[in-house]
């Protein structure tokens, strides 16, 4: 008897986790779906059940859940996760609100397990899950001191709006969502700016990167881009290493690693890009090579789907995890 929860049901997040979850026959005795007051009332239908979409109160959290997956906003998390969890529920949670609190596990499966000692899982920001993904074999055969990350977000990082603003790009008509055009367009801000002169994006990527790959000691610096592309963000990493390996020991070290899969032949123009990632559940490397300016230094570029090992697969997968768990204890 599994009862599952999925609060932010409507959104692109949330409604791509009922996909997986159907797509990856998750076991579960109910499913309730739940939304804010505006999207409530709103049908889904899954493996041929509708379900009608529930507005979530605090009332309702006491509703025998075992795991209620969230993507509804860091407000929204920090309000009701703690009500969840106080009800026995063990909440994956996708919003940036929990992520620093050091109680909190910070997941990627393939990188880091749960501890637990809360019953609030937080899910990394995209960015950062298809970087340490890449970062974290190296780390263990060679250590990493330094990373120097650029990305190339698509705009369903920012969910449907951003989509929105894209499209309203090609119509001709200008951006709502965004602070400057996006279509025909880069834009070098994601998120707000903060006193430093980053932006909150570039902070997550940095210390998000240090949580889940445990060490405070790796140096971290970002730059996050907006590119007038649907799906899929691209990072290209220059990571600073312990030790000088050849190129060829780094692709086998991140050949091995569960899901990351190479694209990594420049004579034959072989590297991914994001069409090749849209859609798809890897983290897709390429253009490996020794930065020639600096000693023990190496650029990646790091291609996955946003909206799926960036955010929904990776949260379906902590489940899995908490899954195959309950049932080893049988
Ligand atoms: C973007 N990375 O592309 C952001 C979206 O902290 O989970 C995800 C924000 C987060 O705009």
């Amino acid at each position: 008897m599994t009862n599952i929860a999925v609060v932010g049901a409507t959104g692109l997040v949330g409604n791509t986790m009922l996909e997986i979850l159907d797509l990856k026959n998750i076991p579960y005795s109910s499913l309730t779906l739940f939304s804010s007051a505006r999207s409530a009332g709103k049908e889904v239908t899954l493996k041929g059940k509708t379900y009608v979409v529930e507005e979530l109160t605090e009332e309702k959290t006491d509703g025998g859940f075992d795991y209620v997956l969230m993507s509804a906003g860091g407000e929204t998390s920090l309000h009701f996760a703690p009500l969840f969890e106080q009800a026995g529920a063990v909440v994956i949670d996708n919003s940036s609100a929990w992520r620093m609190d050091q109680a909190i596990d910070l997941v990627v499966p393939e990188v880091n397990k749960p501890s637990l000692k809360r019953h609030i899982i937080a899910n990394p920001n995209c960015s950062t899950i298809q970087s340490v993904v890449p970062l974290k074999p190296l780390a263990d055969a060679f250590g990493v001191r330094r990373v120097a990350y650029t990305t190339y977000q698509s705009v369903s990082g920012s969910g449907w709006k951003g989509i929105e603003d894209l499209e309203r790009g090609e119509r001709g008509e200008a951006a709502v969502n965004y602070p400057k055009p996006i279509y025909h367009n880069v834009i070098p801000q994601i998120d707000v700016f903060l006193d430093n002169g980053y932006t909150k994006e570039e902070e997550k990527m940095i210390r998000e990167t240090q949580k889940i790959l445990n060490d405070a000691s790796i140096d971290v610096t970002a730059t996050c881009v907006r590119v007038p592309v649907p799906h899929a963000h691209a990072v290209a990493i220059n990571v600073t290493l312990k030790a000088e390996p050849s190129v060829e020991d780094l692709r086998t070290a991140l050949a091995g690693f569960p899901s990351i899969v190479l694209m990594d032949d420049p004579a034959q123009n072989l590297y991914p890009t994001p069409l090749d990632a849209a859609g798809q559940e890897g983290v897709f490397v390429g253009r490996i090579r020794k930065d020639n300016s600096l000693k023990n230094t190496y650029h990646l570029w790091s291609v996955s789907d946003n909206i799926l090992k960036g955010a929904a697969l990776n949260a379906v997968q902590i489940l899995e995890e908490l899954l195959s768990r309950k049932e080893d204890q049988q």
